[in-house]
């Protein structure tokens, strides 16, 4: 017998497929369209991880399985090739960003192809490549034109050791999401895109996505942390009545307003403390409360402290002085970074009057005309009734909340409105390896963006990589243009865009990745849109993950896309874990996939990997589990092997079958039912994967003297529906048996919902010896099954109705007596 040899077979099968271009994307429009993505690998100087492993696995079980469904499918790969490291690489060990990544980017395609999954290679793509950066420059005109890339001047996040500004969802928990340096806060001109245009649409659009997980749209919908209430405007006098706007989610409780704070980098800040002793004391503060974070600003067990600026303001509704604090719990960009101190009713305000001793009025009780005890203990914020709040008094505090920002309204003192915790997307970046922002900056002119057909801006190569500054402000070259507007020397941009950008509208690209002209045709986009199933890690649920939805609408808006949201299902899958841990360097328990490879074959890696745990689960790695697997796939082998001479004959079907040709035919069915709706629907490779388990074990005990054609169709069926598991294996046993073309362009199975019925037999239902009923049951019933069912006939029922069943005798294939008094 021939030996199963996974190292002749898979490089024999791939350098085929490849020839043959079996992956080649089906542009039959007869067919229905399917996108199968997964997220596209940083070619980063380690070559290929178990993670990749895991996600191509799931990925191209998804597209095989669509393609064998009669799907012409979408299934392409690119590199996410800008970044940080190529560019470190570069000053740490002087090597060539652009050289550094090209060649992991080689490297990498070479591992992913080891896998054998069924990409389109022809749409390859890279985003450090120009014919693709281009377009993020297209695009980057494309956002500017329609009012949505802009510049100013902010307070941004900079990482002191990327050398760079970071987006609000680049910073976790205070730290940079790429190196975990501390963040602090500097002032810069940056470029911004505004994406908190998109916010309500942003939220909007979550809820059209069912086949999301629900953990990454809660993290998606507290990103963008909607929020309700009212803007309330109070006036200062000794200011020339400059008004001053706070953002309250709570309007109702405006009556027991005691002070106001304003954020310390507040604009007005410095003109309330002009003149004033408080002034150099309070200027101090705003210094030190620039080096603080943002976290450590808000946590709730965070101290808050605060300062009087020595000014009140001129509450609108009672005209009462209040006196105007800055404080550090005060952020400037949110909501108008100006609040109103409500201490009776507010847990972070009763601390904060408790600390300061500023007065607290309580204007809510729970009932009305039952006072809280005062002074109080704690801050009362559950609902009730106003009071001490002018003609609102008596009203109930829900009601109210509506009535006073409509109050506020009518007097031009504010109203209801809404406030998102989103901010403006920064996307500039002080470094090199990046997209050039397609912008010159002239005396006369001013910012003249780069004219379409002058893209794409190059990245230059005489540029020094010292770590100290940017990179592109040391290429003369570049630095030094003409405004394309007058012809004057000019100056380019030198921030790169965020590689973000790149990531974000990859997936529209790879529908036409070779246009020149256009990032793709709304034709070909429309031809594959939206992503079926994306699948990739939870880790960007706020990033990528928001990013893609809104360029997806910008572009939608501009005519270039006919959908609002890129994935209409997304797949994020666990993590792999070794002893408990995930793999990772640090713990030093990283298993290779090339090793396992080189071990036991592809084949075996991935249906480890499948079968292990259902793919959004975390896997636990098991060098047992892996044999296991290899095992299986012996074990397969072998029973083709063993039936070798069935498939060089004609086998007619042989009339009558036997029961256990009945039987094998009915766990085969079962099992092509099975296998079906776990990918199909459920996307539990694992236990689709145990179904053919079993399926396999009923073949092993298939008897010799049993009909053979049965037993053909069942071996046959057995490897179609292993192929997009172990496709390589699956082509090879395909040949063996006989078969013209790729066991991969075959059509799935369909069950047969007649060779899923099982015999039945008429048996007798006796009441203590009497024949009182007849039922029809399976053959194959258990006596349990067979006992339920006689217990639940309607005849039945109403003879035992009041009586107590002692006993159920059950005689298989005869009868059931039930014995009751
Ligand atoms: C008065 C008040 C009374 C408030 C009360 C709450 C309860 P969310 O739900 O997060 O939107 N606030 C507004 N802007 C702020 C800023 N820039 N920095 C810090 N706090 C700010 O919360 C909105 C509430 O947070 C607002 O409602 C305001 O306090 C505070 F019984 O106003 B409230
Ligand atoms: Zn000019």
């Amino acid at each position: 017998m021939r030996e199963y040899s996974p190292k002749e077979i898979e490089s024999k099968w791939q350098r085929r497929w490849q020839e043959a271009n079996l992956y080649q994307t089906d542009e039959d429009e007869s067919k229905p369209k399917y996108y199968a993505l997964e997220q596209f690998p940083y070619p980063s100087g380690e070559g290929l991880h178990m993670g990749h492993m895991r996600v191509y696995s799931i990925g191209d079980v998804v597209a095989r399985f669509r393609r064998m469904n009669g799907y012409r499918v979408l299934h392409p790969m690119g590199a996410d090739a800008f970044g940080l490291p190529a560019e470190n690489a570069a000053i740490n060990r002087g090597v060539n960003p652009r050289e550094w990544t090209l060649s992991n980017m080689e490297r990498i395609r070479k591992e992913q192809a080891l896998i054998g999954a069924s990409y389109d290679w022809e749409r390859y793509l890279g985003t450090c490549l120009p014919d693709y950066y281009k377009f993020n420059q297209w695009l980057f005109l494309l956002f500017y034109e329609r009012g949505l890339a802009y510049r100013k001047k902010a307070s941004v996040n900079w990482c002191p050791d990327c050398n760079t500004v970071l987006a609000n969802e680049q910073v976790e928990d205070g730290k940079c999401w790429r190196c975990d340096s501390e963040v602090t806060k500097k002032e810069l001109e940056q470029w911004f895109l505004r994406i908190t245009d998109y916010a309500e649409r942003l939220l909007e659009g979550l809820d059209r996505l069912p086949d999301w997980p629900d953990r990454v749209r809660a993290m998606q919908r507290n990103w963008i942390g909607k929020s309700e209430g009212s803007h309330v405007t109070f006036t200062i006098p000794e200011c020339g009545d400059e008004r001053v706007t706070v953002f309250t989610t709570r309007p109702d409780t405006l009556f027991g307003v005691t002070y106001m704070v304003l954020a310390p980098e507040h604009p007005l800040v410095p003109r309330l403390v002009k003149g004033k002793e408080t002034e150099a004391d309070v200027l101090a503060f705003i210094e030190q409360m620039k080096k603080q974070s943002e976290i450590e600003r808000t946590s709730t067990e965070a101290e808050k402290v605060g300062l009087f600026t020595g000014a009140y303001a001129k509450h609108p509704l009672t005209g009462e002085k209040v006196p105007i604090w800055v404080a550090n719990y005060v952020l400037l960009d949110y909501g108008t970074g100006a609040v109103m101190g409500v201490p009776a009713h507010d847990e972070r305000d009763f601390q904060f009057a408790t600390k300061y001793a500023l007065p607290i009025k309580t204007v809510i009780q729970p009932v009305e005309g039952e006072a809280l005890a005062e002074p109080l203990a704690e801050a009362f914020t559950e609902d009730g009734v106003l009071v001490g709040s002018g003609e609102f008094d008596g009203m109930p505090n829900r009601q109210a909340l509506k009535a006073i920002a409509q109050h506020l309204e009518e007097r031009n003192q504010g109203g209801w409105t809404t406030t998102y915790r989103l901010r403006d997307w920064l996307i500039s970046r002080q470094r090199y390896w990046g997209t050039p922002i397609p912008i010159i900056y002239c005396d006369a002119c001013g910012t003249v963006p780069v004219p379409k057909e002058q893209l794409p801006v190059i990245l230059p190569e005489d540029v020094v990589f010292d770590g100290k500054r940017n990179p592109l402000t040391t290429s003369d070259t570049f630095v030094h243009t003409t405004c394309p507007s007058c012809g004057k020397p000019a100056r380019r941009e030198t921030d790169t865009m965020d590689t973000f950008v790149d990531s974000s509208w990859y997936f529209m690209r790879y529908t036409d990745a070779k246009n020149e002209n256009m990032p793709f045709s709304p034709e070909k986009a429309a031809k594959w849109l939206p992503v079926d199933e994306y699948i990739g890690g939870i880790e960007h649920a706020v990033l990528h993950l928001l990013y893609s939805r809104f360029f997806t609408k910008v572009l939608y808006d501009a005519g270039l896309v006919h959908v609002d949201e890129p994935f209409k299902s997304l797949l994020t899958q666990g993590m792999v874990l070794k002893d408990g841990f995930k793999m990772s360097k640090s713990k030093g328990n990283v298993v290779s996939p090339l090793e396992i490879i080189e071990k036991y074959g592809a084949d075996t890696a991935r249906l480890f990997i499948l079968f292990a745990a259902p793919p959004d689960r975390d896997l636990e790695w098991s060098d047992a589990g892996v044999e296991g697997s290899y095992r299986f796939i012996n074990r397969v082998w072998r029973l083709i092997a063993q039936h070798e001479a069935l498939f060089t004959q004609d086998i007619a079907p042989g009339g009558e079958l036997s029961g256990e040709a009945k039987e094998l035919r009915r766990l085969l069915h079962q099992t092509i039912k099975k296998v079906t709706g776990e990918i199909g629907e459920r996307s539990h490779f694992n236990t689709a994967i145990s179904a053919i388990m079993e399926l396999v074990n009923g073949l092993y005990s298939y008897p010799e003297h049993a009909d053979r054609a049965v037993l053909k169709e069942a071996l046959e069926t057995l490897v179609v529906l292993l192929a997009p598991f172990v496709p390589h294996v699956t082509e090879e046993l395909w040949q063996w048996m006989g078969k013209e073309g790729s066991v991969h362009r075959v059509s799935w199975p369909v069950h047969d919902e007649q060779a899923l019925v099982l015999d039945e037999v008429e048996i007798a239902v006796q009441i203590n010896g009497k024949v009182r009923d007849k039922l029809v049951v399976a053959t194959q019933a258990t006596r349990e099954e067979v006992e339920k069912q006689a217990l639940a006939t309607e005849r039945i029922q109403a003879l035992i109705e009041g009586k107590t069943v002692r006993k159920v005798i059950v005689v298989p294939g005869k009868l059931v007596n039930i014995v009751a008094n």
